[in-house]
């Protein structure tokens, strides 16, 4: 990787019908010129592929894919660029291997040849094992829990790879983005990324330019008009721990890469950065009218309500500065807080409370907030001490992580 923190492949069709460059870069001399601009740009690999997996696209036999590639890639390592071959055929693995290149990358993952997981084991190269349900994308669209059936898949795959002899620590994994999956299954995925890294290997990622980004734009935007959601999601992809991205268009995603970078970067040392020194609020015996409860007589005449509230933030600015500006000030959430029992009647105690976790909140600063509703003049035909209601309520924080 070159500056950008994760690994950018740049996609050569040498095809007559990809989706979105058929046919541009059929011809060799026109393949090398846009890999050579590609790696100019930024691009780590390329990965070339000589079959598309377009839906509708004619099947090439292994010899035909074998005449478009193998000048390409073999020019390619010449000039000491790192290639992957796109291939589901052992045969094409076979020769791409013997050709010089490092990685095969195969969006059946042994299933449609199951031979070529033994060519690659036997030519040492690297292995990419992707998620799919067969080559014909648009088929099997169904699933109950797309990130958990995936990671399955990609398991078993795992493990036919490793019993045909390929090194674990050379394989990397694929979700499959686009593969028999409907544009809401590629967000999940894309949510869910963690957990296909926690298999442990690397992750490559091909959303470049697919259907789902698509969505959003204009009916009838062309695929060049979807680089901009790629680069997005290559970077979302980078923030959930991906290793390696592969795209059309190099430029956008390698820059878009290098401001993730380079916000990590200007991030704080944590050594330097002030340590936080949680602590908490606590306000007790709040005394308030309201009007809530389930009887007409406790609508209509209201009663008295205590409140408890406890608050969990850094109390270190606050420290350091002296200063009430940078923490909650106690009197002021009192006063918020008869206000609000005393407004819009409810039927439970614990919806009084939520609402008033909910609203401590509000502020930025707080982390947890406890709320205790007393009633202790609640219509009970027994003598009793009080009830009350707790309501806990956190803060939820993104899990995203920058590199
Ligand atoms: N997508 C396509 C082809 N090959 N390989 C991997 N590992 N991951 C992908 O998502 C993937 C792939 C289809 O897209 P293209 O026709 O633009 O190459």
């Amino acid at each position: 990787m070159s500056g950008h923190g994760i690994e950018v492949w740049g996609i050569l069709n040498v095809t007559p019908d990809s989706f979105s460059d058929g046919g541009r870069y059929v011809d060799a001399g026109a393949a090398i010129a846009h890999a050579r601009r590609m790696r100019a740009q930024g691009a780590d690999v390329i990965d070339v592929g000589g079959e598309s997996t377009r839906p509708g696209a004619t099947p090439v036999t292994p010899e035909e894919e074998q005449a478009r590639i193998l000048p390409v890639v073999r020019e390619l390592v010449r000039e000491g660029i790192r290639v992957s071959v796109d291939t589901v055929h052992a045969a094409t693995a076979r020769a791409a291997i013997e050709a010089g290149a490092e990685i095969i990358n195969d969006v059946t993952a042994g299933e449609h040849d199951p031979a070529l997981l033994g060519a690659v084991a036997e030519g040492g190269a690297r292995l990419v094992l992707m998620h799919s349900r067969g080559l014909d994308v648009t088929q099997d669209t169904r699933y109950g829990d797309v990130v958990a059936e995936v990671a399955a898949h990609l398991r078993a795959r795992l493990a036919a790879a490793v019993d045909a002899g390929v090194p674990r620590e050379r394989i990397m994994l694929d979700p499959g983005f686009g593969f028999s999956k409907e544009p809401e299954d590629n967000w999940r995925l894309l949510a869910g990324l963690g957990a296909v890294g926690r298999i442990g290997l690397p992750l490559l990622i091909g959303t470049s330019r697919k259907r789902f980004l698509g969505t959003l734009l204009p009916e009838g935007a062309r695929p060049e008009e979807r680089d901009a959601a790629t680069a997005a999601t290559a970077v979302l992809a980078a923030q959930r721990g991906a290793a390696a991205v592969r795209v059309h268009d190099v430029a956008s995603t390698v820059s878009a890469l290098r401001a993730l970078v380079a916000t990590a970067e200007a991030a704080p040392d944590p050594a330097l950065r002030p340590q936080p020194r949680s602590g908490a609020i606590s306000l007790t015996g709040v005394r308030a009218r309201g009007h809530h409860g389930v009887l007409p007589e406790e609508r209509r005449d209201g009663q008295e309500f205590v409140v408890d509230v406890q608050l969990v933030l850094d109390l270190g600015d606050a420290i350091d500065r002296d200063d009430v500006h940078a923490t909650v000030h106690y009197g002021e959430l009192a006063e918020r807080i008869v206000a609000d029992v005393g407004r819009d009647p409810v039927d439970l105690i614990e919806t009084l409370a939520d609402r008033l976790a909910a609203l401590c909140l509000v502020d930025g600063r707080v982390e947890h907030a406890t709320v205790t509703v007393h009633k202790p003049q609640a219509p009970i035909a027994v003598p009793f001490g009080d009830v009350a209601v707790t309501v806990h309520r956190s803060r939820e924080r993104s899990d995203w992580v920058v590199l």
